[in-house]
C-alpha cells in the first residue's frame, strides 16, 4: 500500500483549502514556518499585515462580511497577544474566525519558555473555543471542528494553537473535507404562536440585529415588512440589515438613539428581535427592556438557546438562525387591513427627519454638509467601515444605509477598527467603493495597515475626521468634570504627508466645500488615499458643542 506521508504544515493548508478558504492575513513568525511553506504555491492569497491586531481585525472582518470564518495566523507569545484586539470583537459581535498561533514544541513546554503562553488560559474569554493540536494526525479533526465551531449557534471566534515540532511532523492522516454548516430552523407551531401574537398586537416593532443574516433573508424580511407595514429597526452598527428609505425602517437603535424611536421600543405591545442580543448598547444601558421581565410582550429569535432568556425572559423564543425564521415567515399573510401602517409611517417621518444633517456648526469645516455629498456621490453599495469615535456618529445617523453588506463596524466599540477592516473589504469586493471613517485618534491605532493598502493595490477611501483630541473621551469628560481636561487631546502627523509618504493619496480639507472635489481626486488616483478633514473640536455631536456641554455640566 502507498502511503503518503505529509507534514503538519502541509496538513493545515490542505484542510483550509478543502474548507474553501481563498485568503489568510498574517505576521510572519518562526513558530510557524512549516505552514507558511506550505501556503507557497497553494493558490491561497496571503495579506502579509505589520500588527497582528490589524491581521486579526482583517479576518474578522472577511468572517462580517462572508458568514465564512476569517482566517488569520500569528506567532506565539507577542504576536498571539497582538492578535487579541481582533479576538475580542470578534467574540463580542458574533463573527466567525479562526485565529491560528504558532506555539512552541511540545518538549519544551510549562518552563515558560522563550514567548510561552498556555492559549487555554489565556484565551478562553475570547474564544469560542481554544485548541492546541498536539498530534499532526489529527488536524484534519481540529480544523473540521473549528470551522464548525466558528460558524454555528452563535458564531465566534476560535483559536487554535500550533507546537512548532507538531507542524514539521510527517505523518498519514485522512483527507480533509469540509464542515457542514449547521442550521437551526424555527418550528410550525412557533411560527403560527408568532402569527398569532402579532395579530393580536396594537403596536408591534421590529429589531434586527446580530450575524446569520444573508442576501436573501434581508430582501425576504423587507418584503414581510412592506406586506405587514410594520415598523423596524436595526440593532447598534447592523445597519446594513433594512435599506433605510424602506416606508417601514424606524432607525438605528443604538448609542444616541432617536429618542421618538426609543419611546416607541419602550411603549410597544409585541417587540420582535430578530438576531439581536440587545445588549448594553442597542439597549441604551439596558433601560429600553425591563430585565428579566420585560413589560413588551417579548418574541426573541437567536440562534443559540443560552440566549433566550439570559437577560429578557421571552414570551416566545425562538432558537433559530435569522435567515431560518425569515424565510418560514413567507407564507403569513398580512391582516385585511393592517392597523399598524401609520405608527409605521409616523416613525419612518421622525427617521428622515433626525436622519437629515444639519447644515451649521461650529468652524469653518460643517460635517452635515459633507455627509449630505456622501449621500448624493457615493454609490449604494459602497461599503463603510469604522472603529469607535464621535466621528462616528456622523456616519451611523446620517449614511442611509440602503443595502445588504455595506458596513463593517465593530459593536464592540474597538477603535482602529475601520481601516484594517477597510482593507479586507476591498480585497473581498475590489469592484466596490470602500470608504473606511476614522478619527485621528482611531487612524493611529492600526495606521501602519494604510501600507498594507498600498502594497496590495487596494485603494480604499480613508475620511480621516481630525479634531485634534480624543473626542468621546474629552466629551465625557466635560460632562463629569467640567473645564479640567487630563490626557485627552492630541499632537499628530502630518495625515497627507503621511499618505504619501506610504505611496498613497493624500487630501487635507479645511473649508467644508472642498470635500466635494477632494473625494472626486482621491476617487481618481486609483490609490488608497487619505482625505484629512480638519474638525472644529467644539463640533463634537451634531447637537451640542463642547463648550454648551462643559457649560451645561
Ligand atoms: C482600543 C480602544 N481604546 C480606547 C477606547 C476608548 N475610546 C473610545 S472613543 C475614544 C476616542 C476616539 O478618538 P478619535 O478617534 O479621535 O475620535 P473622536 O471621538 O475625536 O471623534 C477612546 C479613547 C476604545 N473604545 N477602544
Amino acid at each position: 500500500m502507498n502511503t503518503v506521508m505529509k507534514t503538519g504544515g502541509q496538513l493545515i493548508v490542505e484542510a483550509l483549502k478543502a474548507n474553501g478558504v481563498k485568503r489568510i492575513s498574517c505576521v510572519p513568525g518562526e513558530s510557524y514556518l512549516a505552514v507558511l511553506d506550505a501556503l507557497y504555491e497553494s493558490g491561497i492569497e496571503v495579506l502579509v499585515c505589520r500588527q497582528e491586531g490589524g491581521a486579526a481585525m482583517m479576518a474578522d472582518s472577511w468572517g462580517r462580511l462572508t458568514g465564512e470564518p476569517g482566517i488569520c495566523m500569528v506567532t506565539r507569545g507577542p504576536g498571539a497577544t497582538n492578535a487579541s484586539a481582533g479576538l475580542h470583537i470578534a467574540r463580542q459581535d458574533s463573527i466567525p474566525m479562526i485565529l491560528f498561533v504558532g506555539q512552541i514544541g511540545r518538549d519544551m513546554k510549562e518552563r515558560e519558555a522563550f514567548q510561552e503562553v498556555e492559549y487555554r488560559r489565556a484565551f478562553t474569554e475570547f474564544a469560542k473555543w481554544v485548541g492546541e493540536i498536539d498530534d499532526a494526525r489529527r488536524i484534519p479533526e481540529f480544523v473540521t471542528r473549528a470551522f464548525a465551531v466558528a460558524t454555528s449557534g452563535r458564531p465566534g471566534p476560535v483559536v487554535l494553537t500550533l507546537p512548532e515540532d507538531m507542524l514539521v511532523e510527517e505523518v498519514e492522516a485522512p483527507d480533509a473535507r469540509p464542515y457542514m454548516p449547521v442550521e437551526s430552523h424555527p418550528g410550525t407551531s412557533q411560527i403560527a404562536a408568532f402569527e398569532t401574537m402579532l395579530k393580536n398586537a396594537e403596536r408591534p416593532m421590529f429589531i434586527l440585529g446580530g450575524t446569520r443574516w444573508s442576501e436573501q433573508a434581508v430582501a425576504d424580511f423587507q418584503a414581510f415588512a412592506s406586506r405587514f407595514k410594520v415598523p423596524v429597526g436595526c440593532s447598534f452598527r447592523r445597519q446594513m440589515l433594512f435599506d433605510h428609505l424602506h416606508p417601514s425602517y424606524a432607525g438605528d437603535v443604538g448609542i444616541g438613539i432617536n429618542p421618538v424611536l426609543a419611546k416607541a421600543v419602550k411603549e410597544t405591545d409585541l417587540l420582535v428581535l430578530i438576531g439581536s442580543r440587545m445588549s448594553e448598547m442597542p439597549s441604551s444601558s439596558y433601560t429600553l427592556i425591563d430585565i428579566p421581565y420585560p413589560k413588551q410582550k417579548l418574541v426573541h429569535v437567536f440562534p443559540d438557546p443560552e440566549e433566550l432568556g439570559r437577560m429578557y425572559r421571552p414570551d416566545l423564543p425562538i432558537c433559530a438562525a435569522p435567515a431560518e425564521f425569515v424565510a418560514a415567515l413567507k407564507d403569513l399573510e398580512p391582516p385585511a387591513a393592517p392597523i399598524w401602517a401609520e405608527r409605521k409611517s409616523a416613525l419612518h417621518d421622525s427617521y428622515l427627519k433626525w436622519s437629515t444633517p444639519p447644515e451649521s456648526g461650529p468652524g469653518p469645516v460643517r460635517m452635515g454638509p459633507i455627509m449630505q455629498w456622501i449621500e448624493k456621490n457615493v454609490p449604494d453599495d459602497a461599503i463603510f467601515t469604522n472603529g469607535a469615535g464621535n466621528y462616528a456618529t456622523w456616519l451611523h445617523r446620517f449614511h442611509r444605509f440602503r443595502k445588504y453588506n455595506t458596513q463593517s463596524a465593530p459593536t464592540s466599540g474597538s477603535m482602529g477598527y475601520g481601516l484594517p477592516a477597510a482593507v479586507a473589504a476591498k480585497q473581498l469586493f475590489p469592484e466596490r467603493e470602500v470608504v473606511c471613517f476614522a478619527g485621528d485618534g482611531c487612524f493611529m491605532m492600526h495606521g501602519q495597515e494604510f501600507i498594507t493598502a498600498v502594497r496590495y493595490g487596494l485603494p480604499i477611501i480613508t475620511v480621516l475626521v481630525n479634531n485634534g483630541i480624543y473626542g468621546t473621551i474629552r466629551m465625557h469628560q466635560e460632562r463629569e468634570y467640567p473645564g479640567r481636561v487630563s490626557a485627552t487631546d492630541l499632537v499628530n502627523p502630518d495625515f497627507v504627508a503621511y499618505a504619501k509618504a506610504f505611496g498613497g493619496h493624500g487630501e487635507l480639507v479645511e473649508k467644508t466645500e472642498e470635500f466635494g472635489p477632494a473625494y472626486e481626486r482621491a476617487r481618481a488616483s486609483g490609490k488608497p488615499s487619505i482625505i484629512e478633514v480638519r474638525l472644529d473640536p467644539e463640533a463634537i455631536t451634531p447637537a451640542r458643542t463642547l463648550t454648551q456641554i462643559r457649560e451645561k455640566a
